[in-house]
């Protein structure tokens, strides 16, 4: 900052007694000769703007994608940055010790995400570890603390030692300097500030931050269904919570009538059936309205699997046009994301004003797929852009994403599943139900052979169902 815009500051701050100078017992016992207590600042709208200024000043080469003040003084900074820098903030519940149970944090974000913490002073760098840690095991990733008042008693230090950089608007002997300059501190007060100091610095220990919570626990699917924004995505975690099955069936037969005979046997157990209609060599128009009659009856919703990957103009086409008219009878449908998010904006010109749901394909059960890393990072913030539309995931291990499963607004299905380990001889991987439900957090099973080759479909979908759904409650 500029050495007038640091005068006129602290000045400032002086003259509302946010800073103050004497002898003040601390909660410690210790006396200090200098007493901060900013939570004065809400008072005074014009000095809270110029203390957000000078905060947002300070990183102002810091990038982010999301903003957090630390419970609760720098709440109103963070806010009033947010609002003038149209930048998303996020809120960390204070009162919320389980974070693993509860929402600790409140506000829309994807796991991978930049967060800049804000607080109002450092003194241990404590209660900011106690931010950072929530947003952490969340999936947000933190390297960056802006403060307004470093005291210069050792944060920098404990929060260099957990990987993250504190920048200060001010640090506590730059404002007894300038006060000193304009007479309203003597000398000696600043020498007795001078030895506090130096005789009061903290070191905390505090055991390093692990970016993931070591077991998430699960938010049922009916609190979920209101946080979806899609009506296909609310009606699915509706449907699931309602039915109690997370079974999905990939219905790969070989005939259309196949398929609607297989939908009519599995459909009782089922959440979702999953289809791929361009192997049905007697398909008809009217095949999408038949299997509709079937899903109604049943209680389940058609997923066309039909794994989009071209710009968003020609998506637009193969979504309405051509023989299988996808959008007029697929509640769900799926896009890779290479193209990039213009495949969503595409699809969703389309597949919106029907109430339709996009799932992202953010991994591959197929052995040596190359959709991980970044390319299923980059796939969550495709999701997380477009909540109106994409309802969730194709994936296979969202435990192990950067902070886990991220939105539970976002629904996680999952291919790849039998009921032992194992593979087939064209690169298939399978798991397990409790595996992928359990282990890997996620939230509807797909199973195909498992199921369609079985001697009994039938008593196999209900040995599935009820597999897929102990796993989930298991880990509710
Ligand atoms: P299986 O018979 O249970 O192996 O069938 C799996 C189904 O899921 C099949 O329809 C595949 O096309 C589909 N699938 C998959 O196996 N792996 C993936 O990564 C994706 C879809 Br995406």
């Amino acid at each position: 900052m500029e050495d007038a815009a640091v005068e006129s500051l602290v000045l400032a701050l002086h003259n509302v007694e946010a800073v103050k100078f004497g002898e003040f017992k601390l909660k410690s016992g210790i006396t200090s000769p200098i007493y901060i207590d900013l939570r004065v600042i809400v008072s005074y709208p014009a000095l809270l703007q110029q203390v957000s200024d000078s905060v947002w000043a300070t990183v102002s080469g810091v990038e982010q994608d999301v903003i957090c003040g630390v419970p609760y003084t720098a709440l109103p900074i963070a806010t009033a940055i947010s609002l003038k820098h149209d930048v998303p903030m996020v809120m960390r519940r204070k009162e919320v010790k389980d974070y693993g149970t509860k929402k600790a944090i409140e506000g829309f974000f994807t796991p991978g995400q930049k967060c800049l913490i804000i607080e109002d002073l450092v003194t241990s760098g404590a209660s900011v570890l106690e931010t950072v840690e929530p947003l952490m095991a969340a999936g947000l990733k933190v390297h960056d603390v802006v403060v307004l008042i470093d005291r210069e008693q050792g944060g920098p230090q404990t929060l260099q030692r957990h990987g993250l950089r504190l920048h200060a608007a001010l640090k506590l002997t730059r404002i007894v300097d300038v006060l000193v300059r304009h007479g309203k501190l003597t000398e000696e007060v600043a020498a007795s500030v001078g030895k506090f100091l130096a005789e009061n610095q903290t070191t905390v220990s505090i055991p390093p931050i692990a970016q993931t919570p070591a077991k998430l626990r699960r938010m049922p699917f009916g609190e979920r269904a209101s946080l979806s924004t899609n009506p296909t995505g609310k009606k699915l975690f509706q449907l699931m919570d309602r039915k109690k099955s997370n079974l999905s069936v990939a219905a790969d037969v070989n005939t259309a009538r196949e398929l609607l005979a297989l939908a009519e046997i599995v459909g009782p157990e089922i959440c979702v059936l999953k289809t791929h209609v361009d192997i049905l060599p007697d398909f008809t128009p009217d095949f999408g309205s038949k299997l509709r009659e079937i899903a109604d009856k049943h209680d389940f919703l058609i997923f066309e699997d039909r794994k989009f990957a071209d710009i968003g103009n020609t998506v637009t086409m193969q979504y309405e046009s051509g023989i299988y008219k996808i959008v007029d009878w697929a509640d769900i449908t799926n896009a890779h994301v290479v193209p990039g998010s213009g495949i969503v904006d595409g699809l969703k010109l389309k597949g919106l004003p029907k109430g339709r749901g996009l799932l992202l394909l953010a991994e591959m059960s197929s052995k040596g797929t190359l959709a991980k890393g970044e390319y299923t990072q980059a796939a969550a913030k495709i999701a997380a852009d477009h909540p109106d539309f994409v309802i969730g995931f194709i994936s296979t291990n969202p435990a192990a994403w950067v902070g886990g499963p991220g939105s539970p607004a976002l629904i996680h299905m999952t291919p790849g599943v039998q009921m032992s380990a194992g593979g087939d001889s064209l690169g298939q991987q399978y798991n397990t139900p409790s595996s992928v439900i359990g282990e890997r957090s996620s939230d509807i099973i797909i199973v195909g052979r498992g199921i369609i080759k079985a001697a009994d479909p039938a008593v196999a979908a209900k040995e599935y169902r009820k597999a897929g759904w102990a796993a989930y409650e298991e880990n509710l």
